[in-house]
């Protein structure tokens, strides 16, 4: 017989479930808040006054990319790392630990944002999810964040004890690919939550608890930002996770190459940090050269993506051709597309890049003052969080339910009419998102109704637009009323079995095909961090000096540049040496193994 998950991890099983549950029950509240919001936005249906928008947008952003993905990636890591090191979790205790703090600390910030509704209390948190400087949040909302955030660090902990524990039994041997890319993504969380730490320790919560009295706006902003940007990696590199390992197995394949694989995770920790600033290209207190650096330092993150794009492609051609498919592109119609777990998350990986053509213009300094806060960027962010994650997480739910319940789906073709709507939503609502981003429409709003002002779409018209976006934004509520049906006819369901077995996607070139220094963890988080204090200490340096470390930075601003470019020069002659020579290190050391 099989052995599902929950045969050979009863005690895990019980965390993911809880986590997964956690996830869900803020995907619900998340998107009950989403269609309010569109529903007000677009002018069809307003019940509400349009002050409450702000604390609806909130609970919005909160609920889906703070719980809803965390909750839901955390549970997982757990699989990947118990089911890659076939082990289970060094103490059981210190898991459930780490999920309660996490749980105590979201309850919290939920509480904090969700009294703003009423005037019983005065405690009130509408200071969106990024929750910058001068809009200030009560006490409660911070602490929440700060135990969450804790807790993922234990949550972290956990998974590299398990590790060790394992490295200790098996010296030698290379690190099995789920466990790599757990460890790289959360290497590269530790890095990018310091700045949300230090923002919140040291500056927001003591002053929403009046122990001082201002802060430097733009210093809080750029360490958000400093964890703003690589927390969009923290929700995709398990997405991509699950296109390396699972996609390929439900396509019938295999993974196309490990190798390449962990020259991606290794690229994400290297580089999602030091591009932070990529979000405040229109903030006047920092110089350009800084930007700039950000700038050319997010085109270099695209690379990693690309190669994702090559590695799962080929993967899921390898897994039709084995079904039998051929020709160019013959082989698509091999595909097992009434499968929900694969559609879905194929769907997600075509929408996904359609996403990164739109991060792209984002990136470039000079276009993106042409989309800089308008709904453009909100669109940009439904096509990558919203979708390539979100799709993909719903659709692999459909595969993790029965491991970790021990019950057999409760209907795949719910599942598949799920993912689909889904897809066809977004394209509604991101498409006419983007669009109305480009006649300069403004993001985070409730008043953008326009009456009385002429806006010349090339094609259509903003009536038209707000229509797309509003019956988007139906199908996606749609999408989720399915989702949940399936979620809970599933734990409805009586156990069964005869459930597929808990196996991931094997490799068509394993790890003996790829040098070890790959696998050299200490190595890829030091050159990291020198890249973070390369792109960071002397913006950083600069905004204090500017408008003081608590502030309150308020003098008039005038485009500054970098006052001495000697010292800029110096610093990026430093990086390029630095790269070419560890690149070329890296090159040798492959070459002599490879001659070995
Ligand atoms: Fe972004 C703003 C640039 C990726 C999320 N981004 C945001 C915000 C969010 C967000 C939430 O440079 C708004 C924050 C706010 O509230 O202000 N973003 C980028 C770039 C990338 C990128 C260059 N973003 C993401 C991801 C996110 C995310 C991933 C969440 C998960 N973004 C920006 C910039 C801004 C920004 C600026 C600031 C804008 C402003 O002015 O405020 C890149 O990482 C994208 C690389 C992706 C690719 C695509 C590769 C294609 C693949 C698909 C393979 C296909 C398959 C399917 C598997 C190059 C991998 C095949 C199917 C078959 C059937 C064959
Ligand atoms: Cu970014």
């Amino acid at each position: 017989m099989s052995e599902t998950y929950i045969d050979r991890f009863p005690a895990e099983a019980k965390v993911i479930r809880s986590a997964f549950y956690g996830s869900f029950l803020a995907l619900a509240l998340g998107g009950l808040f989403g269609i309010i919001q569109t529903l007000h936005r677009t002018g069809y249906y307003r019940f509400m006054d349009s002050a409450d928008y702000y604390t609806v947008l909130t609970a919005h952003g909160v609920f889906l990319v703070i719980s809803f993905t965390i909750f839901f990636l955390v549970g997982v890591f757990t699989w990947a790392i118990t089911t890659s090191l076939d082990r289970e979790v060094e103490d059981i205790r210190f898991t459930w630990g780490w999920y309660a703090l996490m749980a105590i600390g979201i309850t919290l910030t939920g509480i904090a944002i969700l009294a703003g509704f009423t005037d019983a209390t005065d405690i009130s948190s509408s200071v969106l999810f990024t929750f910058y400087a001068p809009l200030q949040a009560h006490p409660m909302f911070y602490l929440g964040l700060v135990l969450f955030v804790v807790g993922t660090w234990l949550a972290g902990a956990d998974w590299f004890r398990s590790w060790l524990a394992w490295k200790a039994e098996n010296p030698g041997e290379r690190i099995p690919l789920p466990t790599f890319m757990v460890l790289t993504t959360m290497i590269m969380w530790y890095i990018a939550t310091l700045g949300v730490a230090v923002a919140i320790l040291l500056f927001l919560l003591p002053w929403s608890l009046g122990l001082i009295d201002s802060v430097n706006p733009t210093l809080t902003r750029t360490l958000f930002w400093f964890f703003g940007h690589p927390v969009v990696y923290f929700w995709l590199m398990p997405a991509y996770m699950m296109w390396y390992i699972m996609l390929p197995k439900v396509a019938g394949g295999k993974l196309f190459s490990d190798p390449l694989a962990r020259v991606v995770f290794v690229l994400f920790l290297v580089l999602s940090v030091p591009t932070g600033i990529h979000h405040q290209y229109l903030d006047p207190g920092i110089a350009e050269g800084f930007k700039f650096i950000a700038m050319t330092n997010t085109m270099f993150l695209l690379l990693p993506s690309f190669l994702t794009a090559f590695t799962v492609v080929a993967s899921m051609e390898h897994g039709a051709r084995q079904r039998g498919g051929t020709g160019y592109f013959g082989w698509l119609k091999a595909l097992p597309w009434r499968d929900p777990v694969f559609t879905g998350m194929a769907l997600a990986g075509l929408m996904f890049a359609a996403a990164g053509f739109s991060g792209m213009i984002n990136a470039g300094m000079n276009i993106n003052y042409l989309v800089h806060n308008t709904f453009w960027v909100v669109g940009h962010f439904h096509l990558t969080v919203g979708t390539g994650v979100a799709l993909t997480f719903m659709a692999v739910t459909y595969w993790f339910l029965p491991q970790i319940t021990g019950k057999a789906l409760w209907s795949r073709s719910v599942g598949l009419a799920q993912v689909v709507t889904w897809f066809v939503g977004m394209t509604f609502m991101s498409n006419a998102m983007h669009r109305a981003g480009l006649l300069g429409i403004p993001r985070r709003t409730a008043e953008p109704l326009y009456e009385g002002f002429e806006y010349s779409a090339v094609v259509g018209s903003v009536g038209e637009l707000q229509a797309q976006i509003a019956l988007g934004g139906l199908f996606l509520s749609l999408s989720l009323l399915l989702f949940f049906a399936n979620v809970i006819g599933t734990a409805f369901n009586g156990y069964s079995d005869s459930l597929p077995a808990n196996e991931y996607a094997g490799t068509l070139s394993g790890p003996e095909d790829s040098p070890r220094v790959l696998d050299n963890l200490k190595l890829w988080t030091g050159i990291a961090i020198v890249l973070v204090i390369f792109a960071y200490t002397f913006p950083l340096l600069s905004i204090i000096e500017r408008g003081g470390l608590f502030g309150p930075d308020v003098i008039e601003y005038v485009p500054i540049s970098i006052d001495s470019l000697p010292v800029l020069v110096g610093a990026i002659e430093l990086v390029i040496t630095n790269a070419v020579t560890s690149a070329a290190d890296v090159a040798v050391g492959t070459l002599v193994e490879v001659t070995n």
